[in-house]
């Protein structure tokens, strides 16, 4: 079997390591614990949160202990790192709702059930939320020269524009989560993306001060960028989040499969459990016939897979083809919905039934009454994915999917959506 560390190479998801030989040698002594940790900073986790969680995953497939940490203290803090400006601060209760949510979001993708290492979910509030200022003050920051702290990044590059001593003071934080997890779960390795890397560093400095014979090490990841120079994981819609009554599994799919073919190769590493060998054949496969976009549909399934499941992926796919090919007749109710959120609409009253020719004009997916009788006869007007062309038409309670839904199409792409109350 290839090596964790190997594989991980291969996947090219290792960014630095402070010490990697080190690190090595333990893993073939033994199984460590390792933690990366989430700051409930929204209701929502979302794609730029998976690559730290499967690699919590790959340690755990490799025999490890992940320990997923929630930040229910430090996400009262927040954390300045990769941020130009000094945030605000939410409220108390939506953080602990927030990390609620979070908590319920990571569990998903870890085993806490496994005979010989179960994952771990910890929430720093724990043990930051009772600790007095004093001890604080006097056992964790006689740690921290001033000079080191401002030597970091996320430090300096703020010095110009401001930084709160609060968020100054993050870095300790996090600090202390590391050495406490150190010393109460065996915790050896810090994992999380390259903005981490000072946040990970000092807790490995303050745990070789506080501990003899100190013994752990610190990862990262890369960030993942696009070929096209645009930023990975966001859309015209914002951001792609794990939760699918934000981001639906339909337009979770949707983001996978648009994957550009010069960034495909490196996401099936990344975010999939394929193996090298598959993985080189669908690289073989994007050069040799690109546009069958086999890649992309296996890294779409792969991925919406991992974190919607094989019913929502199914789903997903059924209204892609539904969508592409104009059939919308074997759509549910529920599809619709789904797949046509975001296409204009107009919401009408049970009893309304409107005539064709006015609902292409109100819709404006005709410029006028001329044209749109024009259009109808021209055979360019679907009713449902089916071809009306009666100009007389009126919308009746025959032509709404599921009572609910009515789906007008002029052409090949325009789309309008009649809801009803
Ligand atoms: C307490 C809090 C710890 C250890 C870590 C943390 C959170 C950390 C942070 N992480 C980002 C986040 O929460 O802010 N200070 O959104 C985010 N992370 C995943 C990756 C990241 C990082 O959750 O590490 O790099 C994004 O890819 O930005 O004891």
């Amino acid at each position: 079997m290839t090596h964790l560390l190997d594989d991980l190479s291969f996947r090219g998801l290792i960014q630095q390591q402070t010490d990697e030989e080190g690190l090595r040698e333990l893993l073939d002594q033994e199984k460590i614990s390792l933690y990366s940790g989430f700051d409930p900073t929204a209701d929502s986790l979302h794609i730029g949160h998976l690559l730290p969680i499967l690699m919590l995953r790959r340690f755990q497939l490799a025999g490890h202990r992940p320990i997923a940490l929630v930040g229910g203290a430090t996400g009262l803090i927040g954390d300045p790192s990769g941020k130009k400006a000094e945030r605000t601060l939410n409220n108390e209760e939506i953080v602990r709702e927030w990390s609620q949510k979070i908590k319920n979001q990571l569990s998903r993708f870890l085993d806490f059930e496994a005979d010989e290492n179960p994952a771990i979910m910890a929430n720093n509030y724990d043990w930051i939320g009772q600790m007095n200022v004093i001890d604080f003050l006097r056992d964790v920051g006689k740690n921290f020269g001033i000079n080191y702290m401002l030597a970091k990044d996320t430090v300096s590059s703020r010095i110009e524009t401001g930084i709160s001593y609060t968020e100054f003071s993050y870095m300790i934080l996090q600090s202390l989560d590391f050495l406490n997890l150190y010393r109460n779960q065996e915790c050896k390795l810090q994992i999380g993306g390259s903005d981490q890397w000072g946040n990970i560093t000092s807790g490995l400095e303050l745990i070789r001060k506080s501990e003899e014979n100190a013994k752990a090490f610190g990862l990262t990841i890369p960030l993942v960028t696009k070929a096209d120079g645009t930023k990975f994981g966001k859309t015209e819609g914002g951001a792609i989040w794990l939760d699918k009554e934000k981001t639906s599994a339909y337009e979770f799919y949707q983001f996978w499969i648009n994957t550009d073919d010069r960034d495909v190769v490196k996401y099936l590493k990344y975010f999939t459990f394929l193996s090298k060998e598959e993985i080189e054949e669908l690289a073989e496969k994007t050069e040799t016939a690109p546009e069958k976009r086999e890649a992309q549909k296996r890294l779409a399934e792969e991925v919406t897979v991992l974190v919607h499941g094989r019913e929502a992926f199914e789903q997903a796919v059924n209204i892609s083809k539904a969508l592409f090919s104009g059939d919308i007749q074997e759509l549910t109710a529920e599809e619709v919905k789904v797949g046509f959120k975001g296409v204009p609409s107009l919401e009408l009253e049970q009893t309304d039934e409107l005539p064709l020719v006015d609902v292409l004009v109100q819709s404006k997916l005709s410029p006028s009454k001329r044209q749109a009788r024009e259009d109808i006869t021209n055979g360019a007007v679907y009713i449902n994915g089916e071809r009306r062309t009666d100009v007389g038409a009126v919308l009746s309670r025959e032509d709404r999917i599921e009572g609910q839904f009515t789906v007008i199409r002029r052409g090949k792409k325009k789309y309008f959506l009649l809801t009803y109350k």
